[in-house]
């Protein structure tokens, strides 16, 4: 099999690699099953605009058509969107067997780092990362996005973990495969729509070129593997912790009632919390995804820099 003919590069992100520019990768399960048409699209149109207004090229990462494709246009990023839950949900497991059916398929946190490894992109912003689910010990449903950091070199830039994990257990998880944490600015360990946890991070950076210089460090000498950077939700947009713990907790019995498990939960859990706050959650899982982004393109830039030299 020729990669060449597989992995499609377009053609703006493919100058900027070769020149060494910075470039950030996003993905697409977040536009297609983690918000509603058709804020979703509008999100990722102004997320790959706040990625520009900071001098680096977004990469928006999907399956479509039985090709691995870094970098849509607005009219495939539109065609996520509308699609919405209709269009499969692709993590490491599922990426062959979308690209045998030559069907379209939205990536996750998990699949978009492999991509964006294969085509040289080391920086990608999202939302949230799954991670170990509350009662994980009996049900082992642990996200393969924690095995993906575990392995796959790529920074991932997130505003934490949603509260519908046990985030202790997701950061013990990361510990064991020496994936580190870093706080943007924080001690602590955010948890989505607010800026805090009980929990500590590893490493606290307030600085996008000292994040820059710990990723240059670890991948020069040889060390693989996936760096995770907590950054907080900015404050004016954070929502009450105890509204927010209510709503979860709603929505993991009617899951459990529901008896949903497997790739379906996540969503499943998305989309509750989402109905429950009414807009509130969707407004600031926008906002988070933005100040995601726009720490992404600065650290991309900040290491195209280092790699200069
Ligand atoms: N968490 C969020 N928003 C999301 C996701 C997770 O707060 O959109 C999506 C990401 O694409 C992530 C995936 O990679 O869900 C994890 O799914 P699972 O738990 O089935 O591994
Ligand atoms: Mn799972």
């Amino acid at each position: 099999m020729d990669l060449k003919d597989l992995l499609i590069i377009a053609p703006e992100v493919q100058q900027a690699l070769e020149k060494g520019q910075a470039v950030v990768a996003l993905e697409s399960t977040i536009i297609a099953h983690g918000m509603p048409f058709p804020k979703n699209v509008e999100t990722a149109l102004r997320v790959e605009a706040r990625i520009r207004e900071e001098g680096a090229i977004p990469a928006t990462i999907a399956i479509l058509d039985g090709h691995l494709r870094v970098g849509l246009n607005k009219a495939e990023l539109e065609l996520f969107g509308t699609q919405g839950e209709k269009a499969t949900k692709v993590s490491r497991r599922d990426i062959p067997f979308v690209l045998a059916k030559q069907q379209n398929g939205a990536t996750t946190v998990a699949s978009t780092m492999i991509i964006a490894a294969m085509a040289g992109i080391s920086v990608f912003a999202t939302g949230g990362i799954g991670g170990v689910h509350r009662g994980a010990t009996t049900t082992l449903d642990i996200s393969a996005d924690l095995q993906e950091l575990a392995r796959t070199s790529v920074a991932v830039i997130s505003a934490g973990a949603k509260s519908i994990l046990d985030l202790g257990l997701t950061l013990e998880y990361l510990e064991t495969h020496g994936v580190p944490v870093i706080g943007y600015q924080t001690d602590y360990f955010p948890a989505f729509y607010t800026r805090i946890s009980d929990l500590g991070v590893d490493y606290r950076v307030d600085d996008p070129a000292e994040i820059a210089k710990v990723l240059h460090y670890k991948w020069g000498m040889g060390l693989k593997g996936g760096v995770l950077i907590a950054n907080p939700i900015p404050k004016q947009f954070s929502l009450s912790p105890e509204v927010i713990e209510a709503k979860i907790e709603a929505a993991l019995s009617e899951a459990h009632a529901q008896k949903i498990m497997g790739k379906a939960l996540t969503p499943f859990l998305l989309a509750k919390i989402e109905s429950l706050t009414a807009g509130d959650s969707l407004a600031a899982n926008i906002e988070l995804v933005l100040n995601n982004a726009r720490l992404g393109a600065q650290i991309a830039v900040e290491l195209a820099k280092k790699e200069e030299n």
